[in-house]
């Protein structure tokens, strides 16, 4: 039952911390905060619910969800972090994106991390997933792939902010990503989808297309840094790991290597790549790689007939790829085919010493339905897979998909449920760890078309929650989203242990730290203009609600970097610093220091202001820059 361990106590507690920090720091305005109930009540009415249904969506006001959903925001480029069972949105997290709340892409800190890629406003995620010790998520970072501009991110899961990025040479749109789960994420794998001409240097023409390759991306999770890419034949599309250590496995299509459609679904079977770990990072050790386009990044070669990889054929176009949380299968699911390929993972070793053929480690392939794109498993040996064509989600026995196999006649289909509509992804609480738990099923739909209130010709995605805590699925709530959730994953609370304050010795803005150092200036006490030629660096404090500084001069043209730090000590109280008429504007969590840089390109006063709301006076919060013509 979700509701048992629900912290009543907590809850009241955090409520207590709120009325304290709002009696204590803000003067007016602060009955905007619900009044708390009390502990009593809270006990009361989840007892009422556990006795109503095994498994409740129902989150009643001040009480916390029991999971943290972490969704890809698709072409929006962010991640957005949900309460789950309640869908309710709790946080966006800045990506590829840029944010004029945050300063996401503005501030000079998010352009260190974003790096080369600075430049970059825009970006596509899809799979956002969280890094894990002995296959269960550790709370670490969440990784997140790019499509659009072929970068990788992290994210800091204890101030849910990205740290690092990196634009992946050699490949094109990185598509499928996932993370090593044994012994722990040291590696981040990602596909490289789109093939490109090996080197693309502009030599190379649209006619021949022979030396055109979609590479395997393994990324030391830790630098960053590319660790060594595979060459493989076909395009990769998704991507998994095994429970051992050893083995990834990525769908790929377009075996054609054909450059329009027609060309590219014209084989009828096409690929599971298995990539061998221990044969691969021997084969980096050995030296036995080349280099392209002008970089060191080791590339192997793991075409068809190389020791590091084995082809295993499936039905033409498959999509998704996803692990059983057993340890036992990689399951392939089929897009254009009905069915989804079931390969168990210990007959992998033989496949590689070549005492099998690559179909015999197939040991099922159900037919389940129209379009089957993703599927997720619970703990009771269930999965359960999209089915695009038919908005359905069917529910099946991996075992008894196994003994049909074999010719025994059971039927392995248990439930097909209608979700609405299209669905892509789905994924079920802790569902790709071994702590998958059976509880809940998030079916990621593409299409809402009549579920909600018309929105004019743009329509919102449907996020549909299901109870898969009984034998029947059951459709508990829709949850409309922005453009577009691929895939999301649901982390039990108990992984994630978010700060409240920043640790003034954070990495992220560590080099801001370090400038004023070398400036003479201590960002905790001083308000100091320093001159450097034409560049300006303005340093202020701020405690609600007033910033250190409430004036400074510049020169027309000068190039001014202003870095503000915040004194509050309360968890809550952000500021803002927004320079009007000068698209500046940031976040400054408490205790952390943010700063950004602009040109003072108009003559005469410009107000900055306090653009997060911190303070019955934050209206108050602002000062004056004079730029003399
Ligand atoms: S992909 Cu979007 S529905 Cu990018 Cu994982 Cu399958
Ligand atoms: Cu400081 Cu609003």
């Amino acid at each position: 039952m979700s509701n048992e361990d629900t912290p009543v106590n907590e809850t009241q507690v955090e409520n207590e911390d709120r009325r304290k920090f709002f009696g204590k720091t803000a003067l007016l305005g602060a009955g905007a905060v619900a009044a708390p109930m009390t502990a009593t009540m809270f006990a009361s009415m989840a007892k009422a619910q556990a006795s109503e249904v095994a498994n409740s969506p129902v989150i009643h006001p001040g009480e916390l969800d029991e999971y943290y959903g972490f969704w890809s925001g698709g072409h929006s480029g962010e991640v957005r972090i949900l309460g789950i069972p309640s869908m309710r949105e709790l946080m966006r997290i800045p990506v590829f994106n840029t944010d004029s709340a945050t300063g996401w892409g503005l501030t000079d800190e998010s352009k260190r991390i974003k790096g080369d890629s600075a430049h970059l406003h825009a970006g596509d995620s899809h799979h956002p997933h969280m890094s894990m010790q002995d296959g269960r998520y550790d709370g670490k970072y969440v990784f997140i792939n790019d499509k659009a501009n072929t970068r990788v991110a992290r994210i800091r899961c204890d101030v849910m902010k990205t740290d690092k990025m990196l634009t992946v040479p050699n490949v094109q749109a990185i598509h499928g990503l996932r993370v090593q789960k044994v012994p722990y994420t040291k590696y981040v794998i990602c596909n490289g989808e789109f093939e490109i001409p090996m080197n693309n240097d502009g030599k190379s023409s649209l006619e021949d297309v022979s030396s055109y390759r979609s590479l395997f991306n393994v990324i030391d999770a830790e630098s960053m840094e590319v660790a060594f890419q595979v060459m493989v034949d076909g395009n990769l599309d998704n991507t998994d790991a095994d429970y051992d250590g050893k083995y990834f496995a990525s769908t790929c299509y377009n075996s054609e290597m054909g450059m329009n459609l027609g060309d590219m679904i014209s084989s009828e079977r096409d690929h599971v790549v298995v990539f061998n770990l221990p044969r691969c990072e021997a084969a980096v050790k050995a030296g036995k790689f080349k280099t392209y386009n002008g970089n060191s990044i080791p590339v192997l070669d793991g075409r068809k007939g190389s020791k590091l990889t084995r082809y295993i054929p499936v039905p033409k176009s498959p999509h998704g790829m996803n692990t059983s949380p057993n340890g036992k299968y990689f399951v392939a699911n089929g897009k254009l085919s009905p069915t989804v390929s079931v390969i168990e993972i210990a007959k992998l070793d033989d496949l590689f010493n070549d005492k099998i053929k690559p179909r015999d480690a197939i040991v099922a392939e159900p037919e389940l339905g129209l379009g089957p794109l993703h599927t997720a498993f619970d703990n009771k040996g269930y999965a359960y897979t999209t089915l695009f064509l038919d908005s359905q989600i069917a529910k099946w026995n991996v075992e008894d998909a196994i003994a049909a196999h074999n010719g025994k006649k059971v039927n392995y289909i248990r439930q097909k449920l209608d979700v609405h509509y299209q669905p892509g992804h789905n994924h079920t609480s802790a569902g790709e760890t071994r702590d998958a738990d059976g509880k809940w099923l998030i079916s990621l739909c593409k299409f809402s078309k009549d579920r909600f209130l018309p929105v004019g010709p743009l329509r919102p995605e449907n996020d549909q929650l299901i109870d898969i805590s009984g034998d029947e699925m059951k459709l508990v709530h829709d949850g409309p989203t922005f453009a577009e959730p691929h895939d999301c994953m649901i982390v039990h609370r108990s992984k994630v242990k978010p700060k409240k304050l920043w640790p003034r010795t954070d990495p992220i803005f560590a080099e801001t730290i370090a400038m004023a150092k070398r400036d003479g200036v201590d960002v905790y006490t001083d308000n100091k203009v320093i001159r450097d030629g034409k560049k300006v660096r303005v340093y202020m404090t701020s405690i609600a609600p007033t910033y250190g500084m409430n004036e400074f001069k510049v020169k027309l043209g000068d190039e001014v970097t202003v870095v503000v730090t915040n004194l509050d000590q309360v968890e809550d109280v952000t500021h803002g610093f927004c320079m009007t008429n000068h698209g500046v504007q940031m976040e400054i969590g408490p205790q952390a220091t943010a700063s950004i840089t602009f040109t003072a390109d108009k003559p005469g006063v410009q107000w900055y202001y306090c653009n997060w709301f911190c303070h019955a006076l934050h209206m108050e919060m602002r000062g004056r820059m004079l730029v003399e013509a």
